[in-house]
């Protein structure tokens, strides 16, 4: 038996494969095609305040390599999915992690109180990263001062594991990461979609109504990898890798860059139950290389000291 189990602040995660925020609903809708007790979390799609219908279609575009998309935050509000979608999650043998969004910065104490009120969540992941809104979104993500602001706003209201998703769209990610760190966030998880673009060539037309939009899938997965790292060599946080991963060996190079879990997004709509297959896949890559320990493989990468003084 591989010890599976990774810690991510207090939040114990059976072990490191999570499904990421917007690519499995709310966690309801997909429980029927497979046991979501095998993984080690689900990620919600982001709650804000209200409910929001999101940006108009057409809002996703599929690309070489990846999709596009501008959902614009649509979702139920946090009080219809505490009416509604919290009792059924609370059944999962799973870790459920809630996805916080908001246009003002008070707005994201606010929703982590009244789920915390609730109860029933294992932990928060605060998203200042979406590329899709015109307020609340990269304007947070991209400022330290503003992350800042809402990860100590955030923590004021709850003891449970915090985790601040970021965007790849800043020069020095590892910058933002280091001032969750200090404002007492648990973990990173990194990286929200890169911003893109497509053209229509005979309409001239942007694509997606918004014109541009959130890249995903496999295009984004060495960027994602560089970002891991360059967090991992900079601050000491946690990390929850994200980005392109579509198989166990995308999911392994994410942990041997540092990152002590993964959030599988854009591969759940090749295969709902990819998730469970990287899982299983990792497992296997354990077995075979002697690893008896998950642990040990995480942020293991290796660096010849001549690589060390290129650049
Ligand atoms: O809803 C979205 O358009 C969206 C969000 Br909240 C996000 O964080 N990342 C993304 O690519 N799309």
């Amino acid at each position: 038996m591989i010890k599976m189990q990774v810690d991510i602040g207090n939040l114990k995660l059976k072990n490191p494969v999570l499904v990421a925020s917007g690519t499995f609903g709310y966690g309801d809708e997909l429980s029927e095609l497979f046991d979501v007790g095998q993984l080690g979390g689900i990620v919600t799609k982001s709650l804000t305040l209200k409910p929001r219908v999101g940006n108009p279609p057409p809002r996703i575009v599929e690309t070489p390599c990846g999709m596009l998309n501008s959902i614009g935050l649509a979702n139920i509000g946090v009080d219809r999915f505490i009416a509604e979608k919290l009792p059924i999650l609370r059944n999962f043998k799973t870790a459920i992690i809630v996805n916080v969004a908001g246009k003002r910065i008070e707005d994201y104490p606010e929703v982590v109180k009244r789920i915390e009120d609730a109860g029933g969540v294992d932990a928060y992941e605060i998203n200042i990263s979406c590329p899709n809104v015109k307020e609340g979104g990269l304007e947070f993500g991209t400022s330290r001062e503003m992350t800042g602001k809402i990860v100590s706003s955030v923590r004021k209201v709850t003891g449970k594991t915090l985790i601040v998703k970021l965007t790849p769209n800043v020069t020095k990610v590892s910058e933002i990461a280091k001032v969750c760190k200090d404002e007492g966030a648990d973990a990173v998880s990194l990286i929200n979609t890169v911003v893109g673009m497509a053209i229509d060539i005979k309409t001239r037309k942007p694509k997606l109504s918004t014109i541009t939009g959130g890249l995903s899938g496999p295009a984004i997965k060495p960027i994602a990898i560089a970002k891991v790292f360059e967090v991992f060599q900079n601050v000491d946080i946690p990390i929850i890798g994200i980005g392109g991963i579509m198989n166990w060996m995308d999911a392994v190079e994410f942990l041997i860059a540092g990152a002590r879990a993964v959030q599988v997004g854009t591969a759940n709509f090749v295969d709902p139950t990819a998730s469970i297959q990287i899982l299983n896949g990792i497992i296997s890559y354990c077995e075979e290389n002697g690893i008896s320990d998950i642990n040990d493989l995480i942020g293991s990468i290796v660096i010849e000291q001549a690589q060390e003084h290129i650049k």
